[in-house]
């Protein structure tokens, strides 16, 4: 029995099944963790959420920022964006299925057997796992729930405040979303920020989550993914960036929960 996670898929389903193939996966003994963004703009996300949903019970998603946007636009109603590549997926008779499951998955989870904890887009460095799991949970059951339409067409634009409102539903679940699937660059004072994607040399401004002294001194394991102008380079030890820009021409990457081996698609 053996534990892997792998980086953003983003509809690159050949690297996807290279890799799996590469350590022999085997569903009934094996378990997969995906830290998010199965979807949009590479080559064929129908196969990629076929194949995932076909692993059933051994394969665990952290919801990234595509897959919730995938599940607003279709529980809303909205076009797609073109570039995304959807159109094969939104026609699928599977596609209720495909979107249940989706809405089945966390932002985060943590696996005490390997003291690590996974989301797409990390943690926040003022959140403690306990308090990240729990706000997991509640943000679940928004975009699991009867008015998930109503909470998943809210969580756009840029609200930067990473403290936790309890009076008001929408930005709390905001909030949560934006940490867990969007955050890569935080201000001085540790608020979001969301016009930078590039690596981290780029803005002076700003430091990437992880800069916390908090993760330096960490037993726990941070994985993550969507930040890939990263390259896989955190200079963290205990914090390991998944996305190696697959869909951008760069390899996938996953990495063996036990052994800390990394194994790179061609
Ligand atoms: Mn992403």
């Amino acid at each position: 029995m053996a534990s892997y996670a792998i980086g953003d898929l983003q509809g690159c389903y050949t690297p996807f099944k290279q890799l799996l193939e590469a350590v022999d996966f085997n569903p009934s003994q094996d378990h997969l963790y995906l830290v998010g963004d199965l979807v949009a703009r590479g080559p064929d996300s129908l196969a990629c959420l076929q194949h995932v949903t076909s692993l059933q019970n051994s394969v665990t998603v952290t919801l990234g920022n595509h897959d919730l946007h995938l599940l607003s636009t279709v529980l809303n109603n909205r076009s797609p964006n073109p570039k995304d590549k959807l159109e094969p997926l939104l026609a699928s008779s599977e596609l209720p299925a495909y979107l249940c499951f989706l809405q089945s998955q966390p932002l985060c989870t943590y696996l005490p057997e390997f003291d690590s904890f996974i989301s797409h887009a990390g943690i926040h460095p003022f959140w403690d796992i306990e308090q990240a799991l729990a706000l997991s949970k509640w943000a679940q059951s928004c975009y699991q729930g009867p008015h998930a339409a109503g909470f998943l067409s809210g969580m756009y634009g840029k609200s930067p405040a990473i403290e936790i409102t309890h009076d008001n539903p929408q930005t709390k679940f905001n909030t949560i979303v934006n940490v867990f699937s969007r955050m890569r660059f935080l201000t001085k004072d540790w608020q979001l920020d969301f016009d930078s994607k590039g690596s981290q040399n780029d803005v002076e401004h700003l430091q990437p989550w992880f800069n916390h002294s908090r993760f330096k001194t960490s037993s726990t394991r941070f994985i993550f993914g969507h930040w890939a102008a990263l390259e896989g380079k955190t200079s963290v030890r205990n914090v390991v960036a998944l996305d190696t820009g697959c869909v951008w021409g760069g390899p996938m990457t996953m990495i063996n929960l036990s052994t800390n081996e990394q194994i790179y698609s061609k």
